[in-house]
C-alpha cells in the first residue's frame, strides 16, 4: 500500500471563502475528502498538511522520507519563489507530482514559471479541484506502472 504525502502551499486554507470564479467553491476539506476517497479505491494511504510557512513546508517533506513514497504537491505561490522546496523535494528523491487548481500557464506572466517542476515526474494545472484526483491518479500510475506498460 503506498503512502502518499498530500502538500497544500500558502492561502490554500482559504479556498471556497474567496476568489470562487479562478479556484472554485470546494474548501480545503472537500477536496481532501475526495482524494480520500480516491486513496481508498486505490489501496492508498494519504497524510495531509497546509501551512503558510515555507519551512514548514521543508519539515514535512524531509520527514516523508522516513515513510511515504511519493509527494503531491500545490506549492501555492511558493510555486513561483521557492528554490528551497525545490531543493527539499530533490533532496528527499521522492517522486513528486505538482498540482494547480488555476492554468498557471494562462493567469499573470509571473505565475508562469514554476521553480518545482523541473523536480517533479510532471504538472497538472486547470482543472480546478479536479487536478488534485488527477495528480494523485498520475502519481499512483508512476509508483504502479501497469503491467501491460511494463511489458
Ligand atoms: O492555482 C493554484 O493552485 C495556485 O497554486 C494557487 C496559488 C497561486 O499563488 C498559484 O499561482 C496557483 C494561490 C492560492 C491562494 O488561494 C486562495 C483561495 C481563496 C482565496 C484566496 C486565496
Amino acid at each position: 500500500m503506498p503512502n502518499i504525502l498530500v502538500i497544500h502551499g500558502p492561502n490554500l486554507n482559504l479556498l471556497g471563502t474567496r476568489q470562487p470564479e479562478v479556484y472554485g467553491r470546494h474548501t480545503l476539506q472537500d477536496i481532501n475528502q475526495q482524494l480520500t476517497m480516491l486513496a481508498e479505491q486505490e489501496n492508498t494511504s494519504l497524510q495531509f498538511i497546509q501551512s503558510n510557512h515555507e519551512g514548514a513546508l521543508i519539515d514535512a517533506i524531509h520527514q516523508a522520507r522516513e515513510w511515504a513514497q511519493g509527494i503531491l504537491i500545490n506549492p501555492g505561490a511558493y510555486t513561483h519563489t521557492s528554490i528551497a522546496i525545490r531543493d527539499a523535494i530533490a533532496g528527499v528523491g521522492l517522486p513528486a507530482v505538482e498540482v494547480h487548481l488555476s492554468n498557471i500557464h494562462a493567469r499573470e506572466s509571473f505565475r508562469h514559471h514554476s521553480h518545482i517542476a523541473p523536480v517533479c515526474v510532471g504538472q497538472i494545472a486547470g482543472f480546478g479541484w479536479r487536478s488534485y484526483l488527477l495528480g494523485l491518479r498520475a502519481l499512483l500510475d508512476h509508483l504502479q506502472p501497469a503491467k501491460e506498460d511494463a511489458k
